[in-house]
């Protein structure tokens, strides 16, 4: 049964369709499947699917931004479900996170924000395409413990040093830790470039989260 559902979800992403695609959510949340499980197993599938198909030249950009949209809608449908999975509780820490400048992939970044968020962390989102002086001014107005990056392209990734040298020079790390993430970001990329951390995705994120403000707590 949820092997049919996870294909329409799959099927809604590959064709765009966006409607479809806040079905399929709703239709998950009708037959008690779990946010992430759709996320995870419905609707990403499609999402590496159409990337995938864009980089055999078998799809185009007009493809993506339809598939995007349709995953965004699907997104917005999840996100009360998530939000009723939170339990109040004391700010586990206040997180800024944005794409980095030249990048306008959000998807990814919005999930981790949604689930920070969901798991009691304070999230200031900055958007996309997000100039390295941006993110030093929302650390020192939000007096962020940590700052996330996203990055989704080869050519913007670098971004994130430039973003870790900015912090750097207006002092303000340590203490601020830096997690980056992003499809061609890895762990030996987060060490190259000297952030605290790296998470494939976004569940993970949150564990990431956690430990970065332990850790900054002990150091205090
Ligand atoms: C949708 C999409 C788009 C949409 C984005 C719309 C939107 N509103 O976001 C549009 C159409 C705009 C787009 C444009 C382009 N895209 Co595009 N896009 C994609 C696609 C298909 C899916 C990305 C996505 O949303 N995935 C779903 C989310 C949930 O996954 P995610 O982003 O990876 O995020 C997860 C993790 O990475 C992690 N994570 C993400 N951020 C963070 C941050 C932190 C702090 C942490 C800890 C973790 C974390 O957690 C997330 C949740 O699990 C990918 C293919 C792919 N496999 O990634 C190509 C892809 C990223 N795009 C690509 C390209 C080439 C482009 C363009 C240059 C195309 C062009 N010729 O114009 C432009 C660039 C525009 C720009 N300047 O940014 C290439 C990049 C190649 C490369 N190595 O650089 C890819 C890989 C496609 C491909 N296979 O060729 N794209």
């Amino acid at each position: 049964m949820n092997d049919t559902a996870f294909e329409a979800m799959r099927r809604a992403v590959v064709d765009g369709d966006a409607d479809a695609a806040a079905a399929a959510a709703s239709a998950a949340i009708a037959a008690g499947i779990p946010p992430l499980v759709a996320i995870d197993e419905g609707f990403m599938p499609g999402m590496k699917e159409v990337g995938a198909g864009f980089a055999a030249g078998d799809l185009f950009l007009p493809d993506m931004m339809l598939a995007a949209r349709a995953m965004q809608r699907a997104l917005n449908v999840l996100e009360p479900e998530l939000q009723k999975a939170a339990v109040e509780r004391a700010v586990a820490g206040r997180v800024v996170i944005g794409t980095v400048a030249g990048d306008i992939h959000e998807i990814g970044k919005n999930l981790v924000g949604m689930l920070l968020s969901t798991s009691g962390f304070e999230v200031h989102d900055l958007g996309v395409n997000v100039s390295p002086e941006r993110f030093v001014a929302a650390v020192q107005e939000h007096r962020a413990d940590i700052v996330g990056l996203s990055a989704l392209l080869t050519t913007t990734m670098t971004g994130q040093r430039t973003i870790i040298a900015a912090l750097q020079a207006a002092g303000l790390r340590p203490p601020v830790k830096v997690m980056v993430g992003g499809a061609p970001v890895t762990g030996a990329w987060a060490s190259e470039i000297g952030a605290d951390g790296y998470s494939e995705d976004a569940m993970g994120a949150v564990e990431l989260a956690k430990r970065l403000v332990g850790a900054g707590e002990a150091a205090r």
